[in-house]
């Protein structure tokens, strides 16, 4: 009888530490950051464009970037991958070409050292969302789609600026 109530008892400090250990992961990879700005974009109708080609943070802050994927053609795939250095053109295009080589199983974000963040890829009507924090560096930052072939025209930049309201 007493090996019995031994048994229950280590049975439900088992269930208690199981409990306690998923709850702090949860906590830990999801909804306790707190976002202080939400930056949503969207594709310029079914271009290979954003409709919006830039947006203005405040540096060091935590930042939800959410792309609706508002394109209605069946094949106008996208994300937002953002770069940790200024749009320029071959960046832009180095990128872009990697993302390609890493391929559908990477969802297309290359390994780069330029990559600072990206969402996922959204198909049409889809909204994807990642939550970063912006650089401390005041300056330009770029951002583009790395599904294949639209890094040469979907891009755009990012201003990180003290005061984001000038
Ligand atoms: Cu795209």
């Amino acid at each position: 009888m007493r090996h019995l109530f031994t048994i229950t008892l280590i049975t439900f400090a088992l269930v208690l530490t199981g409990c306690g250990s998923s709850e702090s992961s949860d906590a830990t990879s999801s909804s306790s950051t707190t976002v202080d700005r939400t930056v949503t974009l969207h594709p310029k109708k079914n271009l290979l464009k954003y409709k919006e080609t830039e947006f203005t943070v405040a540096p060091g802050e935590t930042i939800k970037l959410v792309f609706e994927n508002t394109a209605t053609s069946p094949s106008m795939l996208h994300n937002v991958v953002v770069l940790n250095t200024e749009p320029k053109k071959e960046v832009l295009w180095r990128v872009g070409e990697a993302g390609v080589a890493a391929g559908e199983d990477q969802e297309y974000v290359p390994d780069d050292e330029a990559v600072l963040t990206a969402t996922p890829m959204a198909d049409p009507g889809e909204t994807v969302s990642v939550t970063f924090t912006v650089p401390e560096e005041p300056g330009a930052y770029g951002y583009l789609c790395t599904f294949p072939g639209h890094y040469v025209s979907m891009y755009g930049t990012m201003h990180v600026r003290t005061d984001p309201s000038t």
